[in-house]
């Protein structure tokens, strides 16, 4: 007999920003608890799943989430009770029914998120399973290549970068352990190169260095030689994977590079300066290169350059079925970020890593900028196998959390373990 459902329960907690977000527990009625918190984004892509706020003034700027709240304990918890934990699709389908929208904007998806993930963690204990053999089968033993977010631009920081990610990626290492070291290593020799040109070494929202550079340019340059400081080769143990998140910087048909004092650019123009980089620099993956509604740009910069890297779609597909299918069809991209609460379920995140699988596209699972302690996406990324992940850079616990999680599964699968894709 299985254990049901005997209560779920949200608390309204803080993300590394400071922020209110949730964590949700859900009880089975053997005392099995499973629990998670619910990451938020600052560079959102305009058809995410609504994450509802409370919008009053008087707590936290607007930003509360006692609606949210309110609507796990009162709303999808009395729902749940008595329920087998097990049945994921079900029950995930249920909270979608409960809501009603296509957006989830009634009950919010950071609410129906942390229940369905809470759900997935109290089914894999009362399994006996790690969360990430529960989720992915006997056969989960690939651990992921990080793209590791060592310089901050864009919404995560204020430094002089229109760029929002420049991050590395250690794909030449022979174990994920090994790969975190070449990580970590590179980091701190960055940090050494910062500080002896006179930059700043604070870091931004990720954990990555926020210097004010001369241009974006600058950040790539500074990558390859931290690399090389590090005694690494660039291009062969670590490359570099950019996320521009060139939503953030689009207006009026126009990529403007404002802060770096770059101008402005058409589509055209920012995939020739992306083809320029390429040549010079170790590039291997570009996530949102260009706008989210900029369909028609996203499909030349794949046919121009998607034989050559990675192209992935961040803020122009969601993380959802809808859109992935489009990008597929119109070949925009060749992979896909993945973002939990983007699309709102754990089934739902599920369906759309299938769609990439069965196109043959990529996918990276991926953190956001306001993180919390949970560690959640270092099993989803395992489980799913498809051999990415990005989860931040090289400090502040948010982010290490997740690495470190990666080590312990590393760990206990021993010999067992493969690595990258
Ligand atoms: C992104 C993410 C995560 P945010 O654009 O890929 O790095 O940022 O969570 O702010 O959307
Ligand atoms: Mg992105």
């Amino acid at each position: 007999m299985s254990s049901a459902i005997a209560k779920v329960h949200a608390l309204e907690i803080l993300d590394s920003r400071g922020s209110p977000t949730l964590r949700v527990s859900v009880q089975l009625d053997n005392g099995v608890l499973g629990t998670a918190s619910v990451p938020s984004g600052a560079s959102t892509g305009e058809n995410e799943a609504v994450e509802l706020r409370d919008g009053d003034k008087a707590r936290y700027g607007g930003k509360g989430v006692l609606r949210a709240v309110a609507n796990v304990n009162e709303v999808i918890a009395p729902k749940l009770v008595g329920r087998n934990p097990a049945q994921q699709a079900q029950l995930d389908a249920l909270m979608l029914e409960l809501d009603g929208t296509a957006n989830k904007s009634r009950l919010g998806a950071n609410a129906i998120l942390g229940v369905s993930q809470a759900l997935a963690r109290a089914a894999a204990t009362e399994s006996g399973l790690p969360l990430y053999a529960y989720l992915g089968g006997p056969g989960a033993r690939r651990l992921p290549v990080p793209q590791m977010n060592v310089i901050n631009g864009g919404k995560h920081a204020d430094s002089s970068l229109d760029f929002q990610e420049f991050m590395i990626v250690p794909h030449g290492a022979a174990s994920f352990s090994e790969a975190l070291r070449y990580g970590a290593e590179t980091f701190q020799a960055l940090k050494g190169l910062l500080h002896q040109r006179g930059l700043s070494t604070a870091v931004g929202d990720e954990g990555g260095f926020a210097p004010q550079l001369s241009g974006n340019e600058q950040a790539c340059e500074l990558i390859v030689e931290a690399i090389e400081r590090a005694k690494l080769r660039p291009g062969k143990d670590v490359s570099i994977a950019l996320d521009p998140a060139s939503t953030s910087f689009f207006e009026g048909g126009k990529y403007h590079l404002t802060r770096s004092g770059q101008g402005e650019k058409s589509a055209e123009q920012m995939i020739a300066l992306y083809r320029s980089w390429i040549d010079r620099y170790p590039i291997v993956s570009l996530e949102d290169g260009l706008a989210e509604n900029d369909w028609a740009g996203f499909r030349a910069l794949t046919a121009q350059l998607g034989d050559r890297i990675q192209i992935v779609g961040d803020d122009i597909l969601v993380t959802n079925p809808i859109y992935i299918r489009r990008g597929i069809a119109e070949k925009a991209c060749n992979a896909a970020l993945i973002k939990l609460n983007q699309i709102g379920t754990v089934s739902e995140t599920v369906d759309a890593i299938a769609l990439c699988q069965r196109a043959g596209w990529g996918f990276v699972v991926s953190h956001r900028s306001g993180e919390t302690e949970d560690s959640f996406i270092a099993d989803f990324a395992v489980a799913m196998g498809g051999g990415q992940i990005k989860t931040g850079s090289l400090c502040r616990s948010e982010r290490i959390v997740k690495y470190n999680r990666l080590l312990e599964i590393e760990d206990e699968l021993g010999p067992a373990a493969l690595f990258g894709n």
